[in-house]
């Protein structure tokens, strides 16, 4: 059976991207692959955290995951601080990999924006240490959102460097799966951002804990065009609003953008809209319910976490402790 790993940032509750791109990708793999899920709270300090917060939101992150169908029981689900072998494969990696390389990754240029030289330089070597999360496992098959695609093609460059450095043949190659028709949800106010738990604009995103109402409000402020829904899919090309809102309908719905345009192209926003809100109702209340009940019984939350870490470490050591005797350390 594969080894799956993914990770994600106790940085908020979960968005819809999460949840579309990622999540819903991890519940569906559990079927037939052995899964670890972490929840990054090591890439999460990268920009600033309340420690506070930091607590309550990997508390909240958990709690979502369960409520989404997250398998803790049968897969493991733990947080990257508790598992060390994380950090000492990310500084074996941060001497493989090369500034070059780094300075090429698209995600550090949207974070750090203009103010590259406030950036932590955790933020700049974050790639390094997701290299890490995936290689401490062996973990060859990666579910992730679309944006993540440069990072896993970086975690295979310093494999390959690590393997040929070395001499031999010991990281194997990792395969993205970038899978769906919202691999990348846009933000509601602006179709050419992706959509994020951290931007400063709540109208901007579903949370997956979104009352109905909040939900309404959401869709129906939601950026659109003029013009009437397109009947042909490359009649979205130049709408990216419009895509965006299609494509989330399509996913929810497990179809794609095409059907959604059979049968909506032609209508007005409005109706669409209308659509798209029950569909959103029906599919995440269930999720923002399961989560408040989750959060409930913080002392379970803490329980699922603390043995997934010793389950996660009893893979991950053993592997990291041969990648130190190959490298040299006594
Ligand atoms: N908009 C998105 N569409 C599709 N997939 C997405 N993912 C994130 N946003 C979208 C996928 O969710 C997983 C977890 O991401 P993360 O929390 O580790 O960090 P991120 O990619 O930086 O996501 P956010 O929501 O934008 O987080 P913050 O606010 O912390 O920066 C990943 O698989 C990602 O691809």
């Amino acid at each position: 059976m594969q080894r799956v790993f993914s990770g994600i940032a106790p940085s908020g509750i979960p968005t819809l991207g999460n949840y579309l791109g990622a999540i819903r990708n991890w519940v569906r793999l559990q079927a037939d692959h052995e899964c670890l899920w972490c929840v990054v709270d090591l890439h999460a300090i990268t920009v600033w955290q309340d420690p506070v917060a930091l607590r309550q939101q990997t508390l909240e992150m958990t709690a979502a995951l369960l409520a989404c169908g997250v398998n803790p029981s049968e897969h493991i689900l733990f947080p990257q601080s508790a598992v060390r072998a994380h950090v000492q494969l990310g500084w074996i990696f941060n001497c493989i990999a090369r500034v070059g390389w780094l300075n090429r990754m698209t995600q550090f240029k949207d974070k750090a924006g203009k103010d590259r030289e406030n950036a932590s330089s955790g933020l700049y070597v974050y790639p390094n240490l997701m290299a890490a999360d995936i290689h401490a496992y062996h973990a060859t098959r990666v579910p992730v959102g679309d944006d993540q695609r440069q990072h896993l093609e970086l975690a295979n460059d310093i494999a390959k460097k690590f393997n040929h450095d070395y001499g031999m043949n010991f990281f194997p190659n990792i395969e993205p799966l970038v899978l769906g028709p919202a691999a990348r949800v846009m933000s509601l106010r602006d179709g050419t951002r992706k959509m994020s738990k951290s931007d400063t604009s709540d109208q901007s995103r579903i949370n997956l804990t979104d009352d109905p109402d909040m939900i309404a409000l959401k869709i129906r402020r939601a950026k659109t065009d003029s013009l009437p829904i397109p009947s042909n899919l490359a009649d979205l090309e130049e709408r990216p609003e419009a895509r965006n809102l299609i494509g989330i309908f399509a996913a929810l719905l497990d179809a794609d953008h095409a059907t959604v345009l059979t049968n909506y192209g032609g209508m007005g926003f409005g109706p669409f809209k209308a659509a798209l809100i029950e569909l959103l109702v029906e599919k995440l209340s269930p999720i923002a319910s399961e989560t408040r009940r989750h959060l409930n019984d913080k002392g379970l939350i803490i329980r699922v976490l603390k043995t997934g870490a010793e389950r996660a470490a009893a893979i991950a050591d053993p592997i990291v402790a041969e990648v130190e005797r190959i490298v040299g350390f006594m």
